[in-house]
């Protein structure tokens, strides 16, 4: 790294130690940004880096809640307000065993970007839980919810900061969250959380939205290769929100969707997976993945160890945690013939999986401009609950398709300008960062 970005990320290193994706998300950035060399001396003038890296406020708060057999537990909340320049923060709520400070971090700075690409007014935030659902029952999972909004209300509102869903949390949840939210405040404040329910503020095409989007963005890289998805071998992993409309839209526009999965394991599928099996064993009954094997029959098949990464595919879709494909996946995908990776997950793909991608010449989109789909949705929920309007599926997925047309091709112009051509990656990051950068500019050393 060139010289002044090398001193603060050893500056963002030591003072934000036992932090390793954070750590990882920001150097994917500044090594984007050593393409800009020389270009903007203003943003060093104004400390723009340093003052990016470090999140405007950061809250940690504890849960406490009562189990079903009375015990009690406490858990750890999060929220990171990182950035306020382009609009209130926004970015979701993960509730996982994994989650920590660090995590929280790392996810909130990719927000910063991925908001800005968008081009919708909203900052960048995350929060969570070390809270896991797997196993709880409905009204455990609605007293954790209740509690934690209990400490997160006083934080949060439509022009502050405004969560929605990621891991573990989905309009369920959203619902607990925005019923205690409107308890506390006696407020029925619609635009304070996104990924509501339909009958509640809601909008259509926020549920489907980030799988929709990251197909979406996968279509145009294809179209840019002059290639499509029409009959292509199509490798999804997760079988969580991202991961089920990735799969609805892959098959829509043509694709052939055969894996799927979940901590436990993956399924393979080679007749394409029966989407309305897959909904019902894990939207309804929330269930695990091997079920989808025993249930379809006819050749789909569970596979509990090794790498859904293995399966020869043409298109990949990794929608489920951070760094869940390795550089050995990306060898094995890149010698069997990949074309194109889209990232639906935020961060799935380790740098030595990306640097395997790029010296094998595979399309690789990076989370930040490919699932960016979800967020801009949220940020329409947030336009329909201001004008207390409600728009049609149609139109609201016309909408979607624009914005991620549009980062795409923000994507591949910025690349060419700073000299990467077809680096999606430089192309996000650059240009998620200047107009930040330009904003926070404007708005003062604050
Ligand atoms: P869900 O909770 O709906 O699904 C997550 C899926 O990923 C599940 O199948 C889960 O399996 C699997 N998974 C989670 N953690 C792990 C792990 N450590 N190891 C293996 N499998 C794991 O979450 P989403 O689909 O909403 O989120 C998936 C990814 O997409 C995340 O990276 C999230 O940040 C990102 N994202 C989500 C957006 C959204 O709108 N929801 C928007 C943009 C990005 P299991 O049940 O066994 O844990
Ligand atoms: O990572 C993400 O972009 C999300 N989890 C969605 C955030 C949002 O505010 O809709």
């Amino acid at each position: 790294m060139e010289a002044s970005l090398q001193a603060t990320y050893d500056t963002v290193l030591q003072r934000n130690q036992g932090e390793p994706e954070f750590h990882q998300a920001v150097r994917e950035v500044f090594e984007s940004l050593e393409t800009l060399r020389g270009r903007h001396p203003e943003y060093e003038a104004h400390g723009i880096l340093m003052r990016l890296c470090e999140p405007e406020r950061q809250l940690i708060f504890r849960v406490p809640w009562v189990d079903d057999e009375g015990t009690v537990r406490i858990n750890r909340g999060f929220r990171v307000e990182y950035n306020s320049a382009l609009g209130p923060y926004k970015g979701g709520l993960r509730f996982h065993p994994s989650v920590n400070l660090g995590i929280v971090k790392f996810l909130g700075f990719e927000q910063i970007f991925k908001n800005s690409l968008t081009g919708l007014p909203i900052g960048g935030g995350k929060g969570g839980s070390d809270f896991d659902p797997h196993g709880r029952s409905d009204g455990e999972i609605m007293r954790f919810c209740q509690s934690f909004m209990t400490e997160l209300h006083r934080h949060i509102g439509e022009y502050t900061d405004v969560p929605a869903g990621d891991i573990g949390v989905g309009s369920r949840e959203i619902g607990y969250l925005f019923g205690q939210y409107k308890r506390l405040t006696n407020r029925y404040e619609a635009g304070v959380l996104t990924g509501k329910g339909l009958d509640w503020g809601g909008s259509l095409v926020r549920t489907e939205a980030t799988g929709y989007g990251a197909a979406i963005f996968a279509n145009e890289m294809l179209r840019a290769r002059e290639a499509s998805f029409d009959g292509r071998r199509v490798g999804v992993s997760g079988s969580g929100n991202v991961a089920i409309y990735a799969i609805e839209k892959t098959q829509q526009l043509g694709g052939i969707p055969i894996t799927a999965s979940d901590s436990s394991g993956y399924v393979v599928d080679e007749q394409g997976i029966d989407l309305d099996l897959l909904r019902q064993i894990k939207e309804v009954e929330r269930g695990r993945i091997h079920e989808y094997a025993e249930r379809r029959g006819g050749g789909a098949r569970f596979v509990k160890d090794g790498s859904v990464w293995d399966v020869p595919v043409d298109i990949a879709l990794p929608s489920a945690t951070q760094n869940e494909l390795d550089e050995k996946d990306a060898k094995t995908l890149a010698s069997n013939g990949v074309k194109v990776v889209a990232e639906g997950a935020n961060m799935p793909c380790t740098p030595e999986a990306v640097e395997v991608f790029r010296m094998a010449g595979v399309g690789f989109g990076p989370g930040k401009a490919a699932n960016a789909g979800g967020v801009a949705t949220s940020a329409l929920e947030m336009q329909q609950n201001a004008s207390r309007d409600t728009w049609t599926f149609d139109y609201t997925e016309a909408r979607l398709t624009e914005i991620m047309r549009n980062i795409h091709s923000t994507c591949l112009t910025t690349a060419d300008e700073v000299g990467r051509p077809g680096d999606y990656v430089v192309g996000a990051n650059v240009a998620g960062f200047r107009k930040v950068a330009n904003a926070m500019i404007a708005l003062g050393v604050v």
